[in-house]
């Protein structure tokens, strides 16, 4: 860190705690989020993301990893009838939910990753195993498929029931795929973990964006675009529509923006404001943020005025609002078939 950085840095911390001893850390949109000294802490996207991470604390306290935390916390939306991520999430083009996953461990700055798996109900796993038992970080497709299968992994080929392909369908008449892209009709569980020592480890899964062509991989598995841990700096994940995300690396930028003394909300809105200067959408991008420190402190940002992120500690559990940055209103999709 340089001297300009550093100073940037201490001032921020010392606003920031001063501000938080005073309870002014608070505006109608999001909050100062600083709890020095609370870890373990557990972030995610969107308030789905908050049973997720109360099983990822109960995991800590069971005497589980950071990545334990986060892979339970994730398996948990995977198979919660979340019309977004898992199996019962909404299908490609061609009838099929296409499954895009990735998870990371700060310590060794290790990385695992599957997109476009089609029929494995926990591409969380599939991902945690790719990372742990093979020399590659990713794998794709009808080969993720196989890798997971080799693994024993449950899979389930009724997602590609035709009654529900044909309901969605039915649903989705006003689209058409060479409209522009809606945002109403994608979400991803991120979940971040940063444990009592510090030790971070994060994960996304989503079945991406519904009525993609078969084939389109997002953000969500792609490291460094819809996931990014740095174990000496932090971590940031992303939601929204991943072709605005993946062509900046945002979450390498969030976590970026940390490491130069930034707050987690100001890191997430600066990365956005950086995309927004340069992309002809402007601020239309629909994509949205969650970050945390290396001393636990968190934030959020989004381009929507209502991003919904959830964040657990031993103290507490709630859905709180990240920073706005545009008016646009977007409901939360992952709950609603
Ligand atoms: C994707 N980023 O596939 C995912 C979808 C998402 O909120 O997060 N939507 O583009």
């Amino acid at each position: 860190m340089n001297n300009s950085s550093r100073r940037n840095f201490l001032l921020h911390t010392s606003i920031a705690a001063a501000t938080t001893s005073l309870g002014i850390g608070c505006s109608t949109t999001y909050r100062t989020n600083q709890i020095t000294n609370h870890r373990p802490v557990i972030i995610s996207t969107w308030s789905f993301g908050k049973p997720a991470n109360e099983l990822a604390l109960q995991t800590l306290q069971d005497g589980g990893s950071a990545l334990d935390a986060v892979e339970q916390g994730i398996r948990l939306v995977e198979s919660s009838g979340n019309s977004s991520v898992g199996l019962s999430g909404n299908p490609n083009a061609a009838g099929v939910p296409q499954l895009d996953a990735c998870i990371m461990n700060g310590p060794g700055h290790r990385a695992g990753s599957v997109a476009g798996i089609e029929g494995v109900v926990h591409p969380i796993t599939a991902a945690r195993l790719v990372m742990e038992k093979t020399p590659h970080v990713m794998l794709v497709g009808r080969g993720a498929r196989w890798f997971s299968e080799q693994q024993g992994l449950k899979t389930n080929d009724n997602a590609e029931d035709k009654k529900r392909y044909e309901a969605w369908l039915k649903k989705q008449k006003q689209n058409s795929l060479n409209k522009e892209i809606n945002s109403d009709n994608h979400d991803t569980v991120t979940l971040i973990v940063i444990d009592k020592n510090g030790d971070i480890a994060g994960g996304c899964s989503t079945s991406g964006l519904s009525g993609k062509i078969p084939g389109r991989v997002g953000d969500s598995p792609i490291i460094g675009s819809g996931l990014y841990v740095d174990n000496e700096v932090g971590a940031a994940g992303a939601t929204g529509l991943g072709e605005n995300v993946m062509r900046y690396c945002a979450s390498y930028q969030v976590v970026e923006n940390m490491r130069q003394g930034m707050s987690p909300t100001k890191a997430c809105a600066e990365a956005i404001k950086r995309i927004a200067r340069i992309d002809p959408l402007g601020m239309n991008l629909g994509i949205n943020f969650i970050a945390i420190n290396k001393r636990g402190e968190f934030g959020a940002a989004g381009t929507q005025a209502n991003f919904p992120y959830s964040i657990t500690t031993k103290d507490f559990s709630e859905v709180r609002k990240g920073q706005a940055l545009s008016a646009a209103y977007q409901k939360e999709g992952g709950n609603e078939r």
